[in-house]
């Protein structure tokens, strides 16, 4: 056994609360290296004839990336308090491994030994709104989607769609536009809109605000919004306004002041000014958004522009009943700014959204005390690199969502923001090097695995385009320019995640990869229902056998709707299945 490798903390995604009862707790060891792990357990307060009793359990291996196995159990304490270890066997030692290192036996003399979960506090419990996790999200970039109103055109608009976008262009969509389509998002089946900004902003993606209490008049008035939120919710679709708190925009009337009055300007504080005055060359003197002058960064640890942003985060709910927050840089604004968010806006709206735009690991944001999701980039990379580039094979691919998945606790990732592409990165036709099948297998996967998943307008009908600012084409809507099948996959996709929970919030395990025919197949369930999905991402016919008898089990493919009768099938290149497997009931 590698010592070296067995890892665990008392806490984040190792060990934490899944509800109000349950505890979750995790140990990862080096990958094949130990055959079964028991969790030693029992309550710190209970002793006989001095010595601290315990119970043993087995525990469950959940998944293997490319270096771990993880291991699993979850129990309920039942006076919410436990003291913990873990005993290892392989087939010639066994180990006991505690916070004070590894024994051969498990010391009984003091708890001081063993891991320690204090007390299970309800209010600790990380608590995500429920609704997300049998949400669809539809991310609208508002000046791109459909222009409903003319009169409201910018200076300078194009006709629509009529050439590739650049950083300035403007083709004048705005909320009229997306009223007017909502049908067309109610046929395609999602039940959620991600907005990118909608306030007062001189540029197209409008992340550059000068007024967080103003509708950009670009895309209507605060009637017209509130028509948009009415007509969403009427469809049973939530929203989601984007927030930019890290920064202003270069003309936000704070900014402009201190631009004028320098040092005697009474928002000097607002911002992180270096030094007086202020100098745009070559690189700011101030704090920013990258190096962009334009995006002045906002000293959220001022008290005043904290007050300043908790009104304009409450005041979009109050007035306007929107369900959620997407934060913008997430991760450059401090901890404490979040916490305070987080209560301000649960005191008025207690299932409201909040979800945090970060790339990279996120655990520090994700205790319940801040964010109820991240945009899950780790899990986006993943796919766009086994189905678009072929960078990785199925294997690889394989150990990346598991390593994803065991990244947090399972509360947090049941809802996560799971995005195949956004106003950011490259469109993911463009990444499958307009191979229609590939971005098919990208949504089977995206569409059957846990959390929330998010499509990019467009991606469902086959829009193209590169990197930013050419992936925030105009969308289509002449019907014979979409690329309807497309459209159809996802719609069926959609329409069998909200039929069968195993899709939406099942458990996901690989049932097996292969990395000479690139193939993928996972389970996954819930309570009794169990889907196998399997995605032939290669180049030639897949012969897949299913992997157990077929005599005591009703296989159908939930595409086709038949009953399998053969053990084995042909999948076609960049093919896939998604069968439903049940018990054949006995008669
Ligand atoms: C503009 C031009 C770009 C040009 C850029 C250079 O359009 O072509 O490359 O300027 O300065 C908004 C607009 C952008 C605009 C930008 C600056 O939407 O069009 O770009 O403002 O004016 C990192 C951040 C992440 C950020 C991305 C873009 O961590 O927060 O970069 N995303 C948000 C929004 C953006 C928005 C802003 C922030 C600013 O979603 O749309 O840009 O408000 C790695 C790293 C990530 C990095 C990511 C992408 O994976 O781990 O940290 O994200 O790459 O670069």
């Amino acid at each position: 056994m590698l010592k070296e490798a067995i890892y665990h903390r008392p806490k984040d995604a190792f060990a934490y609360a899944y509800d109000e009862r349950t505890l979750h707790i995790r140990l990862r060891t080096k990958k094949d290296d130990v055959d079964a792990v028991f969790l030693l357990f029992g309550d710190p307060y209970v002793w006989e004839d001095g010595a601290w009793q315990f119970d043993k359990q087995p525990m469950q291996k959940s998944g293997c990336d490319a270096l771990f196995d993880y291991w699993f159990i979850a129990m309920q304490p039942p006076y919410r308090r436990l003291r913990y270890g873990f005993e290892l066997h392989d087939e010639e030692n066994v180990l006991v491994y505690t916070e004070k290192g590894f024994y051969d036996k498990a010391p009984t003399d003091d708890t001081a030994y063993y891991f320690c979960f204090p007390f299970l506090n309800r209010i600790d419990v990380f608590d995500a709104p429920s609704w997300v996790k049998d949400t669809v999200w539809y991310q609208i970039f508002p000046e791109r989607f459909a222009n409903g109103n003319p009169k409201l055109n910018p200076p300078h608009t194009l006709p629509w769609g009529s050439v590739d976008p650049t950083t300035t262009s403007f083709f004048g969509g705005d909320f009229e536009g997306i009223i007017e389509r909502l049908d067309y998002l109610v046929e395609l089946g999602i039940n959620g809109i991600y907005f990118t900004p909608i306030f007062k902003a001189p540029s197209n993606h409008k992340y550059d605000t000068i007024d967080y209490f103003e509708i950009d008049p670009q895309f209507g008035d605060k009637q017209t919004f509130k028509r948009l939120v009415e007509a969403c919710h009427e469809k049973g679709i939530r929203v989601m306004l984007d927030a930019v708190f890290n920064h202003s925009g270069y003309y936000f009337a704070p900014f402009q002041d201190v631009l004028k009055n320098g040092e005697s300007s009474r928002y000097k504080d607002w911002f992180h000014i270096r030094h007086f005055p202020l100098q745009t060359e070559p690189i700011p003197n101030y704090d920013t958004f990258a190096f962009v002058p334009e995006m002045p960064k906002l000293n959220t640890e001022n008290p005043e522009v904290k007050q300043y942003l908790l009104d304009v985060a409450t005041y979009w709910i109050r007035e306007f009943d929107i369900d959620g927050w997407r934060l913008d840089v997430a991760n450059e604004v401090d901890h404490q700014f979040w916490r305070e968010f987080r209560q301000a806006v649960k005191a008025i709206k207690p299932d409201v959204y909040i979800l945090g735009e970060i790339w990279h690991d996120a655990m520090p944001w994700l205790r319940g005390d801040q964010f109820d999701a991240v945009m899950n980039y780790p899990f986006t990379n993943g796919a766009l690199n086994y189905f678009a580039k072929g960078h990785v094979c199925a294997s690889e691919f394989a150990n990346t969502i598991v390593h994803v998945w065991h990244n947090y606790p399972q509360n947090v990732n049941e809802v996560a923001f799971h995005l195949l592409g956004s106003h950011d990165t490259p469109r993911i036709l463009t990444q499958c090097d307009e191979q229609k099948e590939k971005v098919k297998l990208m949504f089977t996967f995206q569409l059957s695995f846990s959390g929330s998943p998010c499509i990019y307008y467009g991606d469902e009908i086959g829009l193209t385009g590169g990197q930013d600012p050419l992936c925030r084409k105009c969308m289509v809507w002449e019907k014979e320019k979409q690329d309807r099948d497309l459209f159809a996959h996802v719609q069926t996709l959609i329409s069998l995640r909200k039929q069968y929970r195993a899709l939406r919030f099942g458990e996901f395990h690989v049932l097996e990869t292969n990395d000479e025919t690139n193939h993928i197949a996972y389970v996954k369930t819930y309570d009794d229902e169990t889907i196998v999905c399997v995605l032939n991402n290669g180049e030639a016919p897949l012969e897949w056998t299913v992997p157990f008898s077929l005599a005591d089990k009703t296989v159908t493919n939930l595409w086709t709707n038949e009953q399998m009768t053969e053990q084995t099938m042909t999948i076609e290149p960049y093919g896939f299945r998604m069968l439903l497997v049940q018990a054949t009931s006995a008669e």
